[in-house]
């Protein structure tokens, strides 16, 4: 039956990407009417008033844009390598990374307070890895890695943060054993397990740390939001899979009529783990359902869904089955009642399962492949339609209708409102992500870029505004009012606290220990001290650069010739990067980072001598530089 929908839903697929291909003058305009260039025009020199954090996918980057101009101001470097800051070269992003130089970054999360995003922090996850990453958004870098989290095998449904930011979320999207062990996949059923795992978040400064883990049946956990309002203190999870299919899940998985979506009462859950009763599996605390109550529940939801969205007021849990035309409310209340009822009718591996028809509130005809919805708070919801390549605009109660409907190009995945995950979305903008650009950009070969649209939600009818492409590969954004957001620009010398930092001219100097040099110096308009170093072949050396600037915008690089060493030096920062000295001879290194007038003669040398020449224990530069960097500390 299922496969037999897949089919019909294929054919309308190509049926839609043919009435899309190019030469259609409807397509190339894509429905853009009169005043579209103006509501999207920020004049020269002037801001824009909403920030937006795509995830970078498989960039494993967040990228910021502004809106309305869909400007790409900048990229947050957070599971990968970037070359252009030293990020993931210099020690402690480094270490930070963890040996892994690659992530597939798919929901940001935007910290809350009372269910409004407050500008502190952005989570976001890196699904094959079981990671979380924290962004301080008071200097637009990542200060965290939290994981890979133990027992749980691809952190998909993650992070998605609760009102008061308690916690943020991983589930398994695909299953493994818990302990993993080799096992044989054909006992898929009785060996493989999902965790949902609750991650705390310190309030005072966002450090993560592992609150509880829920052990599930092995269903692959695909989206997750937190309840709000009358829903706070619960977290929904959808999941696909309950065929428990290990192979060919594109039509084994598709069997079922019914999925699930879960519902955790994470405060119960914590509190079960703060009473005892977890099992410490591989240094996290798990929890049983089948031997722990009233943690967590399963509902039914039609034909493997896909998102789950509390809509603002925190009554209404919104399923996007993604094989059906329907996209199915749940209320809040009513799973509240029959779990207070008892009226289940069965359970799964311990986790209660409750029907249907005894929690759904409503199904909104929204049409063809619905992935996601967002809201306006203005009482309508905005559901993403991946095969009708459209969004459908719907009014949340009844008479539950669809009262809008736009073309996207195309093949839409996630949508995003403007602080449209929180109880007070601004109604302004909606974002359209979508997975294929095909013909919307000058063609550069077979990888054409994403495809993102910017949409006015502030009329009665949806009205598309600009295009804008995005490198691989957005999933999922969110975008938080500019004012909200006031990130400092230099890092205030005197509270710079940092091992390694040089805060007095009369600290800088080299350091010899065996065959181990640390150089602790300066940079500052516009020279390195020291800029002679003098090593011999085989030292590791540690180079501790401080920048003395106090001024916006002027950062210094350190790049090393040849080399991959490279990394940039905030204002009123200190940075460390190692660099081992295999050649005798000279070896320059510079300013990597354009930095004035004379950014050209910001340079300097590196002297390696054959290995046991005779060097001083400590090293320092020459009195007269000495005494310049004095009077430049002094200004
Ligand atoms: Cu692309 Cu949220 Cu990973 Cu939907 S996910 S489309
Ligand atoms: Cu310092 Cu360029």
């Amino acid at each position: 039956m299922k496969r037999l929908l897949i089919l019909v839903l294929a054919g309308v697929a190509l049926a839609v990407a043919l009435a899309h291909l190019p030469g259609c003058t409807a397509m190339k305009s894509g429905g853009v009417t009169g005043d579209a260039a103006q509501k999207v025009y920020v004049k020269p020199g002037e801001h824009d008033t909403y920030y937006a954090f795509l995830s970078g996918g498989h960039s494993g980057q967040i990228y910021v844009y502004g809106m309305p101009s869909c400007r790409h101001i900048t990229t947050i470097p957070v599971f990968t390598p970037e070359p252009a800051v030293g990020y993931g070269n210099d020690v402690e992003s480094k270490a930070m990374l963890g040996g892994l130089t690659w992530g597939d970054a798919h929901h940001p999360g935007l910290s809350e307070t009372a269910g409004d995003y407050d500008g502190r922090w952005l989570f976001i996850n890196d699904m094959p890895n079981a990671r979380i990453a924290r962004i301080d958004l008071s200097d637009f870098k990542t200060h965290q890695i939290f994981g890979p989290i133990p027992n749980l095998s691809a952190a998909h449904a993650c992070p998605f943060p609760t009102p008061n930011t308690e916690y943020v979320f991983a589930a398994s999207r695909f299953s493994v054993p818990v302990p993993n062990r080799q096992v044989k996949i054909e006992e898929y059923a009785k060996d493989f397990r999902g965790i949902i795992a609750g991650v705390k978040v310190d309030p005072k400064d966002g450090t993560m740390s592992l609150g509880f883990e829920i052990l599930m049946p092995p269903f692959d956990y695909d989206l997750a939001d937190a309840g709000k309002g009358p829903s706070e203190g619960w977290e929904f999870f959808t999941c696909y899979n309950s065929e428990m299919a290990y192979d060919s899940l594109e039509i084994k998985a598709s069997q079922n009529e019914m999925d699930y979506f879960a519902a955790v009462d994470w405060k119960a859950a914590q509190k079960a783990v703060d009473d005892g009763k977890a099992t410490m599996i591989n240094g996290a605390p798990v929890l049983d359902p089948a031997k722990v109550k009233g943690i967590v529940y399963l509902t039914a939801v039609p034909k493997s869904p896909h998102g789950v969205d509390v809509d603002p007021s925190g009554q209404y849990i919104c399923c996007s089955g993604k094989l059906q035309a329907e996209v199915s409310v749940y209320s809040f209340a009513k799973l509240q009642a029959a779990i207070q009822g008892g009226k289940f009718d069965g359970d799964k591996m311990g986790v209660p399962t409750l029907k249907y028809e005894d929690v759904l509130e409503a199904k909104v005809p929204v049409g063809l492949g619905p992935l996601h919805t967002q809201f306006d708070g203005k009482g309508y919801a905005y559901t993403s339609l991946f095969l009708d390549s459209q969004i459908a605009k719907w009014k949340i109660g009844p008479p539950w209708n669809v009262v809008d409907k736009i073309d996207v190009y195309y093949s839409i995945g996630h949508l995003m409102a403007s602080e449209g995950d929180t109880r007070h979305p601004t109604g302004d903008y909606l974002v359209a992500l979508d997975k294929l650009s095909k013909d919307r950009y000058l063609n550069v070969g077979p990888t054409h870029p994403e495809g993102a649209q910017l949409i006015d939600l502030r009329g009665p009818k949806m009205q598309l505004l600009y295009d804008f492409p995005t490198y691989l590969e957005p999933h999922y954004a969110q975008m938080i009012k500019a004012e909200k957001l006031k990130p400092f620009t230099v890092y205030p010398l005197e509270k710079n606290q940092k091992p390694g930092a040089v805060l007095s001219a009369d600290d800088i100097r080299i350091e010899r220990k065996g065959n181990r040099v640390d150089v602790y110096g300066i940079v500052v308009r516009t020279h390195f001290a020291p800029d002679i170093v003098k090593v011999n072949q085989g030292d590791e050396v540690y180079f501790h650069w401080t920048n003395l600037e106090q001024d916006d915008d002027i950062a210094h690089g350190f790049g090393i010739c040849w080399s991959s060493k490279n990394m940039q030096i905030e204002p009123g920062e200190t940075k460390t990067i190692t660099w081992t000295a295999e050649k005798v001879g000279i070896n320059p290194f510079y300013c990597s980072n354009f930095c004035s007038a004379l950014h050209q003669e910001m340079q300097g040398y590196i002297e390696v001598r054959p290995k046991g020449s005779p060097l001083s224990a400590v090293q320092r530069p020459d009195a007269n530089l000495v005494a310049q960097v004095a009077a430049e500390m002094k200004r």
